[in-house]
C-alpha cells in the first residue's frame, strides 16, 4: 500500500512540472505501465476464479482491458519516437529570451527552493507577455546590475522507481538547458551520502547532454557544522565538487559569494549597438527588447533611435536579424569572452 502511494505521489509531483508535451507523455506512459502490472495481476487472479473479476469484469473482459492499455502504451510510445527524431534544438528554446539562464539541481531536501528565495529577493517585475513564457518555478531575478532567468527544478529523489526515471529525467531537461547548473548539496549529512549524492546528480546532469555547461556547487546548511567539520568536508570534497561554495541559504551566509561565482561563470554575452530609423514598428520592437535582454541605453537622435544591448549570443543573432528587417544598421556586436 505504502508504495502505491509514493508512486503516485512522485508522479503528481511530476505532472504538475512537467510542461513540454514529451514530459507529459512521459508521465502518461509511466501511468499506464503501472496501469498494466496492475491489469495483469487481475487478469491471472480473476482466471484463477480466485476473484470475482476485475471491476466487476470477468476474465475475457479483464483480457480486453489488457490488451487496450497495451495498445495505449504503444501508442505513447509512437509519439515519443517522432517527438525526439525532431525535438528542438538546445539553442532554439534558450533563443526566447535574452537573459542567461541558472537552473538549480539537486537531492530533494538539499534547499534548492530556500536558495530560490534567498536569490529571488531582487525580483525584477516582468509584464504579462513575458509573464505567460515564464514557468512558475522561474523568476526574473537581478544582482551585480546584470538580470538572470533562475528556475527551480524537482529534486532527485531515492529509489526512483523504474517507470519513472524517464519521466525524472525529461522533467529535469526542460528545466536544466541553461546556462548556468547550481547544484545544491546537503552538506550537513555525512560525508559518504554526501558523496553519494554528489555523484549521482553529476552523472545524471552529465547523462542528459548538459556537456559544456559550467556547474557551482552550493554546499549548503553549513549553520549546521562546526568552522572544523566544515573544512574537513570541503577538503574531500575538493575534487568531486565543481566550483564549490559553502552558504546558508536559510541563514543567508556566502550568498554574495555565491552571487560573484555566478556573475564570473557568465561571462558570454554579446554586447549589440544599432541603430534603427523611427516607423510604427519601432517603439513596439524597442519594448520587445526591453523586456527580454539587458537594455543599457535608448537615445533618440533625429528620425532614428539608438540602443545599446546585452543578450545571449542566441538572442543576440535574432535581434540582429530583426534590426536589419527594420532597416537599421548594427554599429557593434561585440561577443563577450567565455569564462
Ligand atoms: N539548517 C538549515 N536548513 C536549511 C537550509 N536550507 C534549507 N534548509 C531546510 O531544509 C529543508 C528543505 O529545504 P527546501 O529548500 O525545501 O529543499 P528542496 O531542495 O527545495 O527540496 P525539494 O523541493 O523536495 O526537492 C527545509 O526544512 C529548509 O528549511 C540551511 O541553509 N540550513
Ligand atoms: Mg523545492
Amino acid at each position: 500500500m505504502e508504495a502505491i502511494d509514493r508512486f503516485q505521489l512522485i508522479l503528481e509531483i511530476f505532472a504538475r512540472r512537467a510542461t513540454t508535451t514529451e514530459a507529459k507523455l512521459q508521465i502518461q506512459l509511466a501511468r499506464l505501465k503501472y496501469e498494466l502490472a496492475r491489469a495483469k495481476e487481475k487478469v491471472r487472479l480473476a482466471k484463477k476464479g480466485e476473484q470475482p473479476g476485475f471491476m466487476g469484469l470477468g476474465a475475457y473482459e479483464a483480457d480486453v482491458y489488457h490488451e487496450t492499455v497495451k495498445r495505449q502504451i504503444q501508442t505513447i510510445n509512437e509519439k515519443l519516437k517522432k517527438i525526439r527524431r525532431k525535438r528542438v534544438l538546445h539553442r532554439e528554446r534558450r533563443a526566447e529570451l535574452g537573459f542567461p539562464t541558472i537552473s538549480l539541481a539537486g537531492y530533494t531536501n538539499a534547499g534548492k527552493s530556500s536558495l530560490f528565495n534567498a536569490l529571488t529577493e531582487e525580483e525584477v517585475p516582468v509584464d504579462d507577455a513575458l509573464f505567460t513564457t515564464l514557468s512558475t518555478t522561474t523568476r526574473l531575478v537581478k544582482f551585480s546590475r546584470k538580470k538572470f532567468l533562475l528556475t527551480d527544478t524537482v529534486g532527485f529523489i531515492d529509489r526512483l522507481p523504474l517507470t519513472l526515471i524517464e519521466a525524472f529525467h525529461s522533467t529535469l531537461e526542460e528545466t536544466i538547458y541553461s546556462d548556468l547548473i547550481l547544484l545544491v548539496v546537503d552538506i550537513s549529512e555525512p560525508l559518504s551520502t554526501v558523496e553519494k549524492k554528489l555523484s549521482i546528480c553529476l552523472e545524471t546532469i552529465d547523462r542528459i547532454e548538459t556537456s559544456g555547461i559550467p556547474i557551482i556547487t552550493a554546499l549548503n546548511k553549513i549553520d549546521l557544522l562546526s568552522q572544523t567539520e566544515i573544512g574537513q568536508k570541503m577538503e574531500k570534497l575538493k575534487n568531486k565538487a565543481p566550483k564549490s561554495i559553502p552558504i546558508s541559504a536559510l541563514y543567508k551566509i556566502n550568498i554574495n559569494q555565491l552571487k560573484e561565482e555566478i556573475i564570473n561563470l557568465l561571462k558570454n554575452y554579446t554586447q549589440v549597438s544599432f541603430t534603427v530609423p523611427l516607423t510604427n514598428e519601432t517603439m513596439p520592437f524597442i519594448s520587445w527588447l526591453y523586456n527580454r535582454a539587458d537594455v543599457y541605453a535608448v537615445k533618440y537622435v533625429e528620425n532614428a533611435v539608438h540602443v545599446t544591448f546585452e543578450a545571449i549570443p542566441w538572442f543576440a543573432e535574432r535581434v540582429k536579424s530583426r534590426v536589419e528587417e527594420l532597416g537599421g544598421k548594427i554599429e557593434s556586436f561585440k561577443q563577450g569572452e567565455f569564462a
